[in-house]
């Protein structure tokens, strides 16, 4: 049984920025009059970007100007990339298509500079590939192609799990500490997605591999720690957490069997999801946390939160554990009750800040959207409707949306649009208030970056 009473849940505002009032608490909103204003947001954002920032990675919104991400001292049009898929399911075709032109006129590969395996794989290869499969540009899939070849050398190690680093133009890899999220996290729908439509299974493949090869070292109760050094398969930390730098693993195994069919995935999922609701669930609080804990003895260490993990109900319902999804969300609202835009990380056993930032992040909206997708209840829509609201109010500067240096202090930006919120939040309010009739809201699938693989409805 849902409990209605949970997006009313309240808890007192103990911080300077206080909740969107009034109209955030309407029980019947137009939701398409909604939609409309976020698409007019976004429409607003990509004129100022087009203005400051045309081709870098990132606007500057408060000083209106851009920023490289990836690769320092290179731009790859990041927000571009990101913005894609988004852009055209809210019918922007005149600002994807001047995206699209930016792309294959200028967006290259060959840079000699090192990236990242897993962000340029969430975000680029799997925007080109969302952009592909919503247009049709054959271009985009090429440039995924090119640019996920460039990175394959970064798994040849001796475990089959990445490096962190690669080189684009000589293939050389660095850093061989990482992290689950990175390594087995960051790989799987992007580059199965890339074998299905290429006919090369040397993609996919190699991210199953790294997922199971990681899993296989699981503790006696099946817990992960959260650093790993994929060279010789031994961990480096003991630390068990939903949280980063493991968030993004379990999303991907769950994610990977249900685009795959491996049952292998299914069952490591289910595996380390039974670890973490054993050891790691906490309800001391009242609600349902998750707490940090030593992987191989299940002793709790800490309660402490990092905004990330509030993607983490959604995936709990995905994945069969739908009434523990629910209990784990019902805390998540109480926060964006007390911090209109949540603070990077923070402890529910005394609401204490532990970083009082917030990068503009999209994980609470993420959470509602997946939920909504799965129960259609309307109290998913009344959280990513706050969460869209406080957004406008508080990050909301003169040339694009900015993240936070100080949740508490109004007016505190960061300077900083991530290419994550073209393709993120922006896209789970549309979707969820705008009833778009380009998205298939019984089959689809979304990356971790929001990157719509699947339920893309064209012509
Ligand atoms: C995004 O890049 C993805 O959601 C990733 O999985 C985690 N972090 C950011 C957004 O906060």
């Amino acid at each position: 049984m849902i409990d209605r009473r949970l997006f009313l849940a309240s808890a007192a505002a103990s911080t300077a920025l206080a909740a969107t009032p009034g109209e955030s608490r309407d029980p019947t909103p137009d939701w398409q009059s909604l939609a409309r204003d976020v698409r007019a947001e976004m429409a607003w954002a990509w004129a100022e970007y087009r203005r400051y920032a045309w081709g870098q990675d990132e606007i500057r919104p408060v000083s209106g100007s851009g920023q490289s991400f990836l690769i320092p001292g290179q731009t790859v049009g990041l927000s571009i990339v990101e913005a894609l898929d988004t852009l055209w399911l809210m019918g922007l075709d005149a600002e994807l298509e001047d995206g699209i032109r930016w792309i294959t006129s200028s967006l290259r590969f060959d840079l000699d500079g090192d990236a990242q395996v897993f962000e340029a794989t969430i975000r680029l290869v799997g925007g080109l590939l969302s952009g592909h499969l919503a247009t049709g540009e054959a271009k985009l899939l090429e440039l995924a192609h090119d640019l996920a070849s460039r990175m394959m050398p970064a798994f040849d190690t001796p475990t089959g799990m990445p490096m962190r680093y690669v080189n684009l133009v000589t293939g050389k890899a660095r850093d061989p500490l990482s992290f689950p999220a990175e390594i087995g996290g960051g790989m799987g729908p992007e580059l199965v997605t890339l074998s299905t439509l290429t006919g090369e299974k040397r993609f996919g493949e190699a991210a199953i591999k790294a997922m199971l090869a990681l899993y296989e070292r699981r503790s006696r109760i099946g817990l992960i720690a959260d650093t790993m050094d994929v060279t010789t398969g031994a961990w480096a930390t003991r630390r068990a957490t939903v949280g980063p730098p493991t968030d993004s693993y379990f999303e991907y195994l769950w994610d990977s069997w249900v685009l795959t069919g491996d049952k292998r995935l299914r069952d490591a999922y289910r595996t380390c999801t039974a670890g973490i609701l054993a050891h790691l669930a906490d309800r001391t609080t009242g609600d349902l946390w998750f707490a940090n804990v030593d992987f191989e003895t299940g002793e709790r260490l800490n309660l402490r939160q990092s905004e990330l993990s509030a993607f983490y109900p959604g995936l709990l319902a995905e994945g069969g554990e739908h009434g523990a999804g629910m209990a784990a969300m019902r805390g998540w609202v109480k926060a964006q009750e007390r911090w209109p835009v949540l603070p990077e990380a923070f402890d529910p056993s005394d609401w204490s800040i532990r970083a009082k930032s917030n990068a503009l992040r999209p994980e609470l909206a993420d959470a509602a959207f997946t939920l909504w997708l799965h129960d259609q209840d309307e109290q998913w829509r009344h959280v990513a409707r706050a969460h869209f609201l406080n957004m406008k109010r508080f990050n909301k500067a003169p040339h694009g949306y900015s993240g936070l240096t100080d949740v508490t202090t109004p007016g505190a930006f960061d300077d900083a649009c991530p290419g994550y919120w073209w393709s993120e939040q922006m896209k789970y309010y549309w979707l969820i208030f705008s009833d778009c009739p380009r998205f298939d809201y019984r089959h689809n699938y979304l990356s971790t970056e929001g990157n719509v693989l699947k339920g893309l409805k064209r012509g």
